[in-house]
């Protein structure tokens, strides 16, 4: 019998004095190393990490608990044909652990893709926030982002008409801070308690199921225009930002106005920007429709691939500061977050620049169970009391208890604070940490012989607390009337488009409300948008087989609202994505379509210039292999143009490839792919026989009477040009993005 320890004795087993947590999180500072048994900040933010057992010499395989067995492909049987025995604990495990493998997705949000990266500050913001990730500009944060469509489950397809998230985790030396935004810098609805109701009427029928990952459907347009606080939000979700052409080409929004808070105590009202280095892109609609089933993933693996080639995205934070004193200078209210701040009124200052240079080592320990919540705060920064943001501050712990499954969730690698953390808070389901000691809670002298207290009340008590502020009673169930204009800043969105912007918001408009079932809720769209802009709702009305649109109508709806003074906006350029970029072809990809008796020479001339621009190429063919050049060599194929359709390019190239240019223009699938680039208003150029092809399908010069110019966004040699001649004219097209511009495209058949 092995004798039990004393009682006393056991109590002398201590662990090692703790050092004071101020002591520990100093130790965390910008350049210094971390002392023994630490994380840098800059160390990878997996751990746990474990590779699969990759030696063959060894070929040994365990249970869960150690033990190992030497037959992986049988299980254990009453005789070679015989039943299989329940006594098999082997068998059992793993089909056991394979039952449980899958977690419950995201109620919003499940479809998702991460990365790791850094964040770093330019200039200390001291004068504005405590925060030190803010402050220190030599410091670099290690951060984690994940990207993700809001209605879709987790395997629809990237290129939904939806928001896309940008949540993004700072492992600070000060805790964990997330900024959990969206790409779109409003949302739909003003109170957390309308959330159930928007998010049940966008997700799937509940009777039938039907339609994944859309909003193009009856109870989603019943919802919206019963509460017209949408309005603006629609505009948006109608416009290119809700078909980004990479999570990389996106801006991303706090959304809701938040605090900076210094060290002084005094505060200032904060909007949140992410700002893409790479600007903001949007696809064409026909091709985000492909694209949902020819690559699936299209957004998950270009920001992979982006990473994965060292091309890393990039963004720069840009704060909108407001004092404290101008909370009630705007026409609009601050806390509604159906209503952003015009850059023109308050300038986005850049601050920062985030960098994700790192894909993760396993989707789902770290994509699918990081936990972001918008109360993960640090010292420096605090909500506003805008009540949307209010209720999102209970419900994503909340949700996580469910979805990971216990209070625990703060533990799982990708969720663990890289700064220590100590607390009183003991046990629970899949806890992991091993709480050492009998002192579970505060205030105790137990612990270390001398009182230990944590209650504000002592002399330097530091770490967050919360900003004192005055309350206006009483406690009341109401929407504030300052909340009530719904259509001002839907105008000022739409006076601030280009003509195609505008031209794609209305088609968007038509294609939605023509899926409907119910006619009487097309109707109330256009009552709505009459509120927005007469045009804008004759425009959408005009195909959809309703009456003509009624502002006084909408009006007789009890959620409707107007500005008390109808307001005269002025537009706003920043809200447009056509604004002039940063001229980069960085990652732009570029289909080379070639077949026998190609001009090899032009090609590589012209691979070799793009791919300095920074833009990748692929040569494509009916065939792997090579193709025979037109000089006696070969040039080979990166890939078929059956397997690479055109929807996967920003830009097409076309060399001469003497007679057989000829046959290409035959070849259907070939044509389809040079006539749908051409729909999708992407840039293409051609030389020899290949602009040749392209005149043959009708898609190479103006026709208008008197103009004698290529098409806009079509870039074709002259006769003796050189490639490198005109590269430079076809990366100017490429870095224009797409060619929206382009008339006539509903003649394209593609
Ligand atoms: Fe969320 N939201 N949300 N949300 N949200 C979730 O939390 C919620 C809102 C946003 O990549 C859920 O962990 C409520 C606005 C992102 O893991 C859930 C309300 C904005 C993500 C939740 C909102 C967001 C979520 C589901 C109205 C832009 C994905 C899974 C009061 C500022 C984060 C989860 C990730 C996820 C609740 C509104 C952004 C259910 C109640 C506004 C980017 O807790």
């Amino acid at each position: 019998m092995t004798p039990r320890t004393p009682a006393k004795e056991k109590t002398k087993i201590k662990a090692p004095a703790a050092k004071p947590l101020a002591q520990q999180k100093a130790d965390f500072t910008a350049e210094g190393a971390p002392p023994p048994g630490k994380v840098a900040l800059t160390e990878p933010v997996t751990r746990n990490t474990q590779a699969a057992p990759t030696d063959p010499a060894a070929q040994t395989l365990t249970t869960n608990q150690g033990l190992p067995f030497p037959d992986n492909h049988n299980s254990l049987k009453a005789g070679v044909r015989g039943p299989t025995l329940l006594e098999d604990f082997i068998l059992r495990e793993k089909i056991t652990h394979f039952d449980h493998e899958r977690i419950p997705e995201r109620a919003v949000h499940a479809r998702g893709a991460g990365a790791h990266g850094t964040f770093q500050v330019y200039e200390d913001l001291s004068d504005l926030t405590c925060a030190e990730f803010l402050c220190q500009p030599a410091l670099q944060t290690p951060v984690f982002v994940r990207f993700s469509t809001v209605a879709g489950s987790r395997g629809s397809a990237d290129t939904a008409r939806d928001a896309r998230g940008f949540a993004v985790k700072f492992y600070t030396a000060q805790g964990n801070y997330d900024l959990v935004g969206n790409n779109i810098p409003v949302f739909f609805i003003q109170d957390a308690i309308k959330f159930p109701d928007l998010i049940h009427a966008v997700k799937p029928e509940p009777h039938n199921e039907i339609p994944q990952a859309a909003s193009a459907h009856d109870t989603f347009w019943d919802f919206v225009t019963l509460m017209p606080e949408s309005t603006h939000m629609l505009m948006w979700v109608m416009s290119d930002r809700a078909i980004p052409r990479s999570l990389r080409m996106m801006e991303g929004f706090g959304v809701h106005t938040f605090r900076l808070v210094n060290a002084q105590g005094v505060a200032s009202f904060v909007k949140f920007h992410w700002k893409p280095l790479l600007d903001t892109h949007g696809l064409a609609w026909d091709e985000a429709q492909k694209l949902a089933g020819k690559d699936a993933d299209f957004h998950r693996r270009d920001l992979w691939d982006a990473i994965d080639s060292g091309n890393f995205p990039e963004w720069e934070l840009g704060l909108q500061v407001v004092p404290e004193a101008d909370e009630h200078r705007f026409n609009f209210d601050l806390l509604d977050p159906t209503k952003l701040i015009p850059e023109e009124l308050v300038p986005v200052r850049r601050v920062g620049r985030l960098v994700l240079n790192r894909n993760p080592d396993n989707f789902f320990a770290e994509t699918e169970q990081v936990a972001f919540h918008p109360g993960h705060l640090v010292p420096g920064i605090d909500f506003s009391n805008d009540p949307l943001l209010q209720g999102r501050l209970f419900s994503y712990t909340d949700t996580q208890l469910s979805r990971l499954g216990s209070a625990n969730f703060h533990e799982l690698p990708i969720n663990q604070s890289k700064c220590p953390m100590h607390n009183f808070q003991r046990d629970g389901m899949h806890r992991q940490t091993v709480n050492t000691g009998r002192v579970a809670y505060e205030p105790n002298t137990l612990g270390s012989g001398r009182e230990f207290r944590v209650d504000g009340q002592q002399a330097g008590a530091s770490g967050f607390s919360s900003l004192p502020e005055a309350l206006e009673p009483p406690k009341i169930r109401r929407r504030s009337p300052s909340f009530d204009d719904h259509f001002s800043q839907a105008r000022m969105f739409w006076i601030s488009q280009s003509v195609p912007e505008q031209d794609h918001i209305v088609a968007a408009f038509q294609f939605e409300l023509s899926k409907l079932d119910t006619p009487a809720i097309r109707q109330r769209m256009v009552d709505n948008l009459a509120h927005v802009d007469g045009q804008l709702a004759a425009r959408v009305a005009a195909p959809l087989g309703i009456g003509a649109p009624d502002a006084q109508a909408a009006t007789k709806w009890s959620g409707f609202r107007a500005a008390p003074h109808p307001l005269d906006v002025q537009p706003s350029p920043a809200l447009s994505m056509l604004q002039p970029g940063s001229g980069s072809i960085a990652t732009r990809t570029v289909a080379i379509l070639v077949a026998n008796g190609v001009d090899a020479a032009a090609v590589h001339t012209l691979q070799h210039t793009l791919t300095q621009a920074g833009a990748q190429c692929k040569v494509l063919a009916n065939t792997l292999g090579q193709v025979a050049a037109a000089d006696g060599g070969h040039l080979p194929v990166d890939g078929t143009l059956q397997t690479n359709p055109s929807v996967v390019f920003d830009a097409v190239f076309l060399p001469c490839m003497g007679a057989h240019a000829a046959a290409m223009s035959a070849d259907g699938d070939a044509v389809h792919f040079v006539l749908e680039a051409y729909k999708h208003c992407k840039p293409i150029a051609a030389c020899g026989s290949g602009a040749g092809l392209l005149a043959s399908l009708g898609v190479a010069m103006s026709t208008e009477p008197g103009v004698t110019q290529p098409l806009p966004g079509v870039v074709l040699a002259a006769a003796g040009e050189l490639p490198e001649q005109f590269a430079q004219s076809f990366i100017d097209a490429i870095a224009a993005h797409r060619h929206w511009e382009r008339n006539g495209l509903a003649t394209v058949p593609a």
